[in-house]
């Protein structure tokens, strides 16, 4: 087993299966206090344990003060994509925090399909403007990262972003199959830096006055960022042509994380798709192979809660892994997805997570996975949960999205 001391000169990730170690994981369905969950009763209880363990050691915790919200519409376009779809745009205004920006949302709802229409619904990683191939999308105004595509100034957008992101949103097949796409940009809810709070939702929510601390439970930006999506769900729950009993949310490495925690929080939401979503998503902590918990906190420290970092050098002490936040899904239909050439995600961490996430399904009487072989390279295999590892490197792709659609065909419509 690998060695955890001398620390500071080992690598804090790890590409080597023969140094993964001891995969003790902590038992999904025996509680703090050493109960057997036999019963959906016990697994009621069971769950809301979890779910407060995720926050106070892994995400922080979420406020649950209920926030005043104003929906407005700021354009509809009747023949949107060549008349393919209508689409609006809709800011979500915070009512008693003028200062913060709004979460500007853009929904394309197609013409040609029942309404009210199902529901694809992410967070995007660069700006509404970024996504859709229409170039009368106002640029967003946000801090976004001057790191991506070499397209933004003074961490601000410039017209050169427009459209680069439009691969990983097939908007035109997505509304042919009779979907709604609904999205925002991440940033919007908090710039994704380390003082990036100060200008997002947790400057005026939670404890606002001792961030990242050592030992505190405060949350972070992936719980921000979750929040946000639970905001979206609120506007989504207004508009009639949006159907808010079936929205698939789905998210993309760290912003698959948080599609995770909001779809466990947030029971609204229909299904939850995680692409690669990796260290902190839906790969295993324990296993020690690619990204690790202590490489994250590093990178990232505004991401989690201060008490996560506690764990950096002693993850089989956390009291929760990620099988068991995978299981917080349940029993509504999750999809897990890894691609070979994102080594750094952990692809067999990844199923390990969906796959043990079975007993909370076998709970409602349902198949999780049902399979518990590592698939063959473009296989989507499982049942209420799936899972496939694609060829190809970190991203999102229109393979990626053909399992999505059908995904969503077979058990959300
Ligand atoms: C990486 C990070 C991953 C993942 C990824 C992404 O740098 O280490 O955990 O979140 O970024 O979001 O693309």
């Amino acid at each position: 087993a690998q060695t955890r001391t001398g620390v500071l000169a080992e690598p804090v990730y790890n590409y080597d299966e023969a140094k993964v170690g001891d995969l003790t994981l902590p038992d999904l369905l025996r509680t703090t206090a050493g109960k057997q969950v036999t019963s959906r009763a016990d697994w009621a209880a069971r769950r809301a344990e979890l779910l407060q363990l995720f926050a106070e050691n892994v995400y922080g915790k979420t406020p649950a003060q209920p926030v005043r919200l104003q929906f407005q519409t700021t354009s509809i376009q009747q023949n949107a994509l060549n008349g393919l779809a209508i689409r609006k745009q809709v800011s979500i205004v915070f009512t008693d925090y003028p200062k913060l920006p709004p979460i500007e949302v853009l929904i394309y709802v197609p013409k040609n399909a029942a309404k009210p229409a199902p529901v694809f619904m992410g967070l995007n990683f660069c700006g509404n403007h970024c996504v859709s191939p229409e170039a009368d999308i106002p640029l967003s105004t946000r801090w976004v990262d001057n790191a991506i595509g070499e397209v933004s100034v003074n961490n601000r957008a410039t017209e050169k972003s427009r459209g680069m992101q439009e691969r990983r949103w097939p908007i035109d097949t997505i509304l042919k199959r009779g979907y709604a796409l609904v999205t925002a940009y991440y940033g919007d809810i908090e710039p994704d830096h380390k003082t990036g709070w100060r200008s997002g939702i947790r400057s005026v929510l939670g404890d606002t006055a001792r961030y990242n601390g050592p030992q505190d439970s405060q949350w972070g930006a992936i719980g921000a960022w979750a929040w946000g999506m639970s905001r979206i769900m609120d506007y989504i729950q207004t508009d009639p042509a949006l159907d808010a009993r079936r929205v698939v949310l789905m998210g993309h490495s760290r912003i698959g994380k948080a599609a995770v925690w909001a779809g466990v929080q947030d029971e609204r939401i229909a299904a939850v798709i995680s692409n690669e979503s990796g260290e902190g998503g839906a790969a295993l902590s324990r296993r020690w192979y690619g990204e690790t918990v202590e490489r994250v906190n590093t990178s990232f420290p505004h991401w989690f809660t201060g008490r996560y970092k506690t764990f950096n050098q002693r993850v089989a002490d956390l009291p929760v892994d990620q099988h068991e936040l995978l299981a917080l899904v349940a029993p509504r239909p999750l999809y897990v997805a890894s691609a070979d050439g994102d080594q750094w995600s952990d692809p067999k961490g990844e199923f390990m997570g969906a796959l043990y996430a079975e007993p909370a399904y076998k709970l409602y009487g349902k198949t999780g996975l049902g399979v518990t072989t590592f698939p063959g390279l473009n296989q989507s295999v499982g049942q209420t949960v799936r899972y496939h590892n694609r060829t190809g490197k970190h991203d999102v792709t229109n393979y990626d999205w053909a399992q999505y659609l059908r995904f969503a065909d077979e058990l959300v419509r």
